[in-house]
């Protein structure tokens, strides 16, 4: 079965954060419209697709519309065909002429078009294992930011970029999120607590943004957890993204906003203590994107907990296969925009999957309403996925997980073992 594109169009549109990005409306059949807008991040990898040819929406639309009858007669539902055509404009490692913001946007809006004119929801469309067609879909864990600083917020928050709680202890995904709200909520008195000047002042994702040292961040969360009721390691564990490319200055990694530097050897050290003596069982970008050597020495420590690389890989398929030689992490972001097309990503996602890699699926911290990656989530197996807790932008992911569960293709439950 086929979706036959008719029509495309791009436009000017803005992001969570007030930056410009683009949408597009991809036509299938000359009735069914499908539509994406393409997310932004702060902390990107140096790695990973570009938004936007010379940071210009204007250039990129210019690139798009002198090219944008290629696609059409094309089939939408065939993830391949759509990128062939991309490729045909921009065969760049990293879309320089067009822009990644151009291929996830067509890419994304045409397999949207394909899902309402075959009706099929998308994850069945892209979904990297056959025989999950007869077994059925399970849902993936939401990893929420509850509490941020870094690139995603202002200069008196944490250095560290997300501080994060996974709902381990729960069965459904109703009960995944209310746990991660509630956490989330929790906070917000055990923050004001400690600071009555506490504004109630959030980051680019949701996360609170509060004046607090890493440590001290770290401490409230956990005392939140407590404080709503959970029990770490039962009910709910706790992960870090370090993002930590953004603290590398090429010597160490600088915690400049608490006055604290390290060595290579030292941050090691630190996130060994932090795993251990918090029990955490994710950890994201510990060290910087060129460090495959330091995450392998991670990797072998703490085996059992998730070692994710986020601004490692970048959704780079070559970038993996130089992980999986050195053995640097055992599970993987996967961010549609790094990769540039929606191809792309399934391609990755395959890959990792192939080498036990666990997938986590994420947001960036500019986003749209969009919802379509609980469906690349629920599509490549991800154990996770990371969208945020509250926020219209992050909440539109959680709530279509929310109607994915009511599918029959959707098998009760979550996916297992999370740990
Ligand atoms: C990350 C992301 C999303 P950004 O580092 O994982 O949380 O942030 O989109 O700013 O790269
Ligand atoms: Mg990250």
């Amino acid at each position: 079965m086929e979706a036959t594109i008719t029509a495309i169009k791009a436009r000017l549109c803005y992001n969570s954060r007030g930056q410009e990005s683009i949408e597009v409306d991809v036509v299938t059949d000359g009735k069914y419209i499908g539509r994406a807008s393409a997310p932004s991040g702060a902390s990107k990898g140096k790695y990973e697709a570009i938004g936007f040819p010379n940071n210009s929406v204007d250039d990129a639309l210019r690139v798009f519309n002198e090219n944008k009858n290629r696609f059409i007669g094309v089939d939408a539902s065939d993830p391949k065909a759509v990128y062939d055509v991309l490729r045909g404009i921009d065969d760049t490692p990293n879309y320089s002429i067009v822009g990644g913001s151009v291929a996830y946007a067509v890419s994304m809006a045409a397999i949207d078009s394909a899902s309402k004119a075959l009706d099929e929801p998308i994850f069945r469309l892209i979904s990297i294992d056959g025989r999950r067609k007869e077994k059925g879909y399970k849902l993936p864990y939401p990893l929420g930011n509850v509490l941020g600083g870094g690139a995603h917020a202002g200069p008196s928050t944490p250095d560290i970029q997300e501080y994060l709680v996974v709902p381990i202890g729960a069965k459904s995904i109703i009960t995944a999120i209310r746990m991660n709200v509630r956490v989330h909520r929790v906070l917000r008195d055990v923050l004001e607590r400690k600071d009555r000047y506490f504004t109630y002042g959030r980051g680019d994702e949701g996360a609170w943004a509060p004046r607090a040292s890493n440590m001290e961040a770290l401490e409230a969360v956990e005392q939140a957890c407590i404080e709503a009721g959970y029990s770490i390691g039962k009910d709910v564990a706790l992960g870090i993204d370090f993002a930590s490319s953004s603290l590398w200055d090429g010597n160490g990694y600088a915690y400049s906003r608490y006055g604290n530097r390290l060595s290579r050897e030292e941050q090691i050290e630190f996130v060994s203590n932090l795993i251990r003596d918090y029990r955490l069982i994710y950890v994201e970008d510990p060290l910087h994107e060129e460090d495959f050597s330091g995450m392998a020495e991670l990797t072998k420590r703490f085996s059992s907990i998730y070692i994710t690389g986020d601004d490692l890989l970048v959704t780079n398929t070559s970038r993996l296969r130089t992980a999986l030689e050195y053995k640097a992490c055992n599970s993987a972001i996967l961010k549609v925009n790094q990769a540039g097309s929606l191809y792309e990503a399934l391609l990755f996602a395959r890959e990792a999957d192939e080498h036990g890699i666990r997938l986590v699926t994420s947001h960036r911290s500019g986003e749209s309403t969009d919802a379509h990656i609980a469906h690349v989530a629920v599509a490549t197996c991800s154990k996770m996925i990371k969208a945020g807790v509250v926020g219209g932008e992050r909440i539109a992911k959680m709530n279509e997980l929310i109607r994915l569960e009511e599918l029959d293709t959707i098998v009760d439950g979550m996916v297992t073992p999370i740990v």
